[in-house]
């Protein structure tokens, strides 16, 4: 869709969602008077917004709607499940003792349950569910976090009072949700609950519900995908671009490696051969001490986490790969570059083993084989210096 278009749809689209009541039940008013509360001024808020334009790859002059979506997040009613995982996912927005903007935001559109941050408990907890599904019904956008015990290992996840499972939970919830979103790697690919030999068959919830599932990625995924997830949602009420493993491409379009901090030293052929030696010390590439950027799409190396203070590759541990499918199986060893699992495979009769997930690893070899010949190339370059 041309530009032009994409605006006029967004602008029109706002004005229709400015009508409807807003339903957010907290302490402020709106937006405006949330953020003044918390010591933001309009100039940060816009500041903020201009980032998330840019971050949401629009161009500049739909800043003013990304200020707007914000403002009117609280009309679209949220349910959030929680699945088998460790709530990492919501703590990614919630654990922040200076709130930033993304988990005011978080926390200004209206979440009409959410077992992390809801008061109630027991049957009172799941009364709320059902009415927020029945009040909501068609409206509501479903975020879903944690994998999902599925076919006869349902009951692994059994949940509250009522005796549901998580996997019927997530069904009936998938039923008249306007837009479904898997927050984080377990969500959106099972994560760790599905790592071999994945013994409560977890499964993602693409494979629970037969309706479109947005993936947003990450063990955890940063607090601008989340938030970024659903502005974009406010702003144009359709899926966004996504990639193979139906992935937003604003967020994940481009490879770690490809805006890393330390490429200039993977070029120059720099690496950390040992933690804590002398290139860790000066902030070498973590290739060669397992880094998986290389293999990994992700918005970390641009964005950062906790408002860009930092994210694992600037800490000093290279990516574990986190926000691709089967990442505990694939990417592993951590420490240890996906180069030595290649060969150790290639010897260990992989090729008769055709699980999902080895079927994955050498696939993924095809690129280890490039990234391994150029931080080989780059070495002996090096060397001849
Ligand atoms: Fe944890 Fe969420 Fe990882 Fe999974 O995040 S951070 S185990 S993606 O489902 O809580
Ligand atoms: Fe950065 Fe890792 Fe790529 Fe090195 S291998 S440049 S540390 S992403
Ligand atoms: Fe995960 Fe790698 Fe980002 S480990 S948090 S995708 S840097």
């Amino acid at each position: 869709m041309k530009q032009d278009q994409l605006y006029q749809n967004a602008l029109k689209r706002l004005g229709e969602l400015e009508s409807l009541p807003d339903i957010q039940n907290k302490d402020s008013k709106d937006v405006k008077e949330l953020l003044e509360k918390n010591g933001i001024s309009r100039r940060d808020f816009m500041k903020w917004a201009a980032a998330m334009t840019a971050t949401l790859a629009l161009p500049s002059s739909f800043i003013p709607l990304t200020a707007k979506a914000a403002e009117l997040a609280g009309r679209i009613p949220v349910v959030w499940l929680h699945m088998a995982e460790c709530t990492g996912c919501s703590e990614s927005l919630l654990r922040s003792d200076a709130p930033s903007i993304d988990s005011l935001i978080f926390d200004y559109i209206s979440l009409e349950y959410h077992e992390t941050v809801m008061a109630a408990s027991g049957w009172q907890a799941e009364e709320n569910l059902t009415n927020a599904l029945e009040t909501y019904k068609g409206q509501y956008i479903l975020m879903v976090e944690g994998g999902i015990p599925a076919g006869d290992s349902e009951f692994y996840l059994t949940i509250g009072a009522l005796g549901y499972t998580g996997a019927y939970n997530a069904r009936e919830a998938a039923k008249d949700a306007k837009a479904i979103f898997a927050i984080g790697t377990c969500s959106s690919f099972g994560g760790v609950q599905a790592a071999n030999p994945n013994p409560t068959n977890a499964m993602p919830l693409s494979k629970i519900t037969n309706k479109p599932v947005i993936n947003v990625p990450g063990c955890p995924p940063s607090e601008k995908n989340i938030v970024g997830s659903v502005l974009h949602y406010i702003l144009f009420g359709v899926l966004p671009k996504l990639d193979a493993y139906n992935r937003p491409t604003w967020a994940y379009g481009h490879r770690i490696h490809d805006l890393c901090e330390r490429r200039g030293h993977f070029d120059a052929g720099e690496f950390v051969q040992s933690f804590g030696d002398e290139g860790a010390e000066n902030g070498y590439c973590l290739y060669k001490v397992g880094c998986k950027g290389p293999y990994t799409f992700n918005n970390c190396s641009r964005l950062g986490f906790n408002q860009h203070t930092s994210w694992p590759v600037k800490a000093g541990h290279g990516c574990i790969g986190c926000s691709e499918p089967n990442f505990w199986d694939t990417m592993s060893p951590f420490e240890e570059p996906l180069g030595n699992k290649l060969y150790a495979t290639a010897f260990n009769g992989i090729g008769a083993d055709k699980t999902a997930d080895t079927i994955g690893v050498v696939l993924l070899s095809a690129t280890a084989i490039g990234i391994a010949a150029h931080a080989a190339i780059s070495a002996m370059v090096k060397n001849k210096e």
